[in-house]
């Protein structure tokens, strides 16, 4: 037995299903999670001792690679000067105004401690803002677990079939409106059936959580333009897509001003971090400026401030998401080109250091079409490359995530392990 099987089987005596997160338990692809040891740039290790170029990234936040040494040494001495205060700091402050900076649309921010606490927190704001209780979001967009949006959810829910969770009150799931993703012409009639009632539309602004969908511009601006109209509040959810995509995220890539925006990963590089900010008048209706209210033991935790500014300070390098743009793509190109020489139904597609691939021709537009993607083939494919020392997302619905510390080496090393995995096992 493996030491990934003893450790697994141990986990789950007293953790439910082995993990503190679902998606990682391996359910959809079969086999047993890989129990980590040690991470330094692109790899990791697990208990076995096997060597894995990363693609998962910790789901994104480690954009400079495991243990960068920089947010170590940063960390390592903030450590030193207390763990915790439950008081403001300076560095707060700091992290702040640099969000602001980079995020032109955020006149005030708040730090919290997941991405989960600023999207549930952006949508209370947004009700109390408004005084409207129907809140719009996208099938298999996934939002954290909030109850609102626990409703027709990626990730995690999709992995494992159950795309709205038990235990949501059908009094709160019943204002939650799900549309499709990219249909602008649905949310233009739903917005003419019942825009005066909608509180706000939250949405990924690249979908990462449905494996990766990019959004059509004509969906975004029919979006801006409704939300303004009705007096909606248009949260960009950019959890995933902050600084992932680019150093002014997905709403600077996209030229499209959000209301509210949601970040986290990226911007605790590592460390439990979110934040949720915008428009001046609607963030001083959150406490202690106004009625909305929102707290945290370890909202703005010192640790999790000097990660952040750490790692933002390293992608505000002159370069910087040009390099790790290209790397995702030579990633994606050399797998697509790779796939097309043994005739696989396979596509891939990349949106700054994310990228996407599909066991179907052409990459998916919408919800619907990631559905008639060929799971199985993804996941004796997942397989395949895990054998070969490269750990992709374990579920067909998750986005990848490249980092500043992959090399063309090992880029290439992955174009070649995939070379073997369509040759192996995958029907012509
Ligand atoms: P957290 O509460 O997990 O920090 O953030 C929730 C969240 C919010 N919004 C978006 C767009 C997200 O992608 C996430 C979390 N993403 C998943 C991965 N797809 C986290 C991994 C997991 O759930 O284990």
């Amino acid at each position: 037995m493996s030491r990934n099987d003893e450790l697994f089987q141990r986990a789950q005596r007293h953790i439910p299903g082995g993990v503190n997160s679902p998606v990682r338990a391996f359910r959809s692809v079969g086999g047993t999670p890989r129990f980590f040891t040690h991470g330094e740039g692109a790899h990791v290790w697990d208990a076995d001792g096997k060597r894995y170029i990363d693609y998962v990234g910790s789901w994104g936040p480690l954009i400079l690679g495991h243990a960068d040494p920089a947010t170590v040494r940063t960390v390592q001495a903030a450590a030193t000067r207390g763990l915790s205060f439950g008081a403001p700091t300076e560095a707060e402050i700091d992290l702040a105004d640099l969000l602001c900076e980079l995020v032109p649309s955020m006149d005030l921010v708040r730090l919290v401690s997941s991405g989960t606490e600023a999207t549930m927190s952006a949508l209370r704001l947004a009700r109390g803002f408004t005084g409207r209780d129907t809140i719009v979001k996208f099938e298999g967009c996934y939002h954290g677990h909030g109850d609102s949006l626990l409703v027709k959810a990626g990730s995690g829910m999709l992995t494992n079939g159950h795309p709205s969770s038990a235990g949501v009150p059908a009094d709160l799931a019943r204002h939650t409106l799900v549309l499709d993703y990219n249909d602008a012409q649905q949310l233009a009639d739903a917005f003419a059936r019942q825009g005066d009632t909608i509180a706000c539309v939250i949405l990924e602004p690249v979908a990462g959580n449905m494996n990766l969908i990019a959004p059509r511009p004509e969906f975004l601006q029919t979006l801006r333009s409704l939300c303004t109209q009705h007096g909606a509040v248009l949260i960009f959810d950019e959890v995933m897509t902050g600084f992932r995509v680019g150093l002014q995220s997905a709403q600077g890539l996209f030229g499209i001003t959000p209301d509210l925006s949601t970040f986290g990963k990226v911007v605790g590089g590592g460390l439990p971090l979110g934040a949720f900010g915008g428009r001046r008048e609607i963030m001083e209706k959150i406490a202690p400026l106004g009625p909305v209210y929102q707290a945290g033991t370890l909202s703005g935790n010192p640790l999790s401030v000097a990660a952040g500014l750490a790692t933002l300070q390293q992608v505000r390098a002159p370069g910087f998401y040009e390099a790790l743009g290209q790397k995702t793509r030579a990633l994606t190109d050399g797998l697509t080109a790779t796939a097309q020489r043994h005739g696989i139904a396979f596509s891939a597609q990349s949106v700054g250091g994310m990228f996407g691939v599909y066991f179907r021709a052409t990459p998916p537009t919408a919800y619907a079409e990631v559905m008639q993607s060929d799971k199985d083939a993804f996941n004796r494919f997942f397989h395949a490359l895990l054998d070969a020392g490269v750990y992709l997302a374990p579920s067909a619905f998750e986005a990848g995530f490249v980092s500043a510390a992959h090399t063309d080496a090992d880029i290439a090393a992955t174009v070649a392990a995939a070379e073997q995995a369509f040759t192996r096992i995958l029907p012509r």
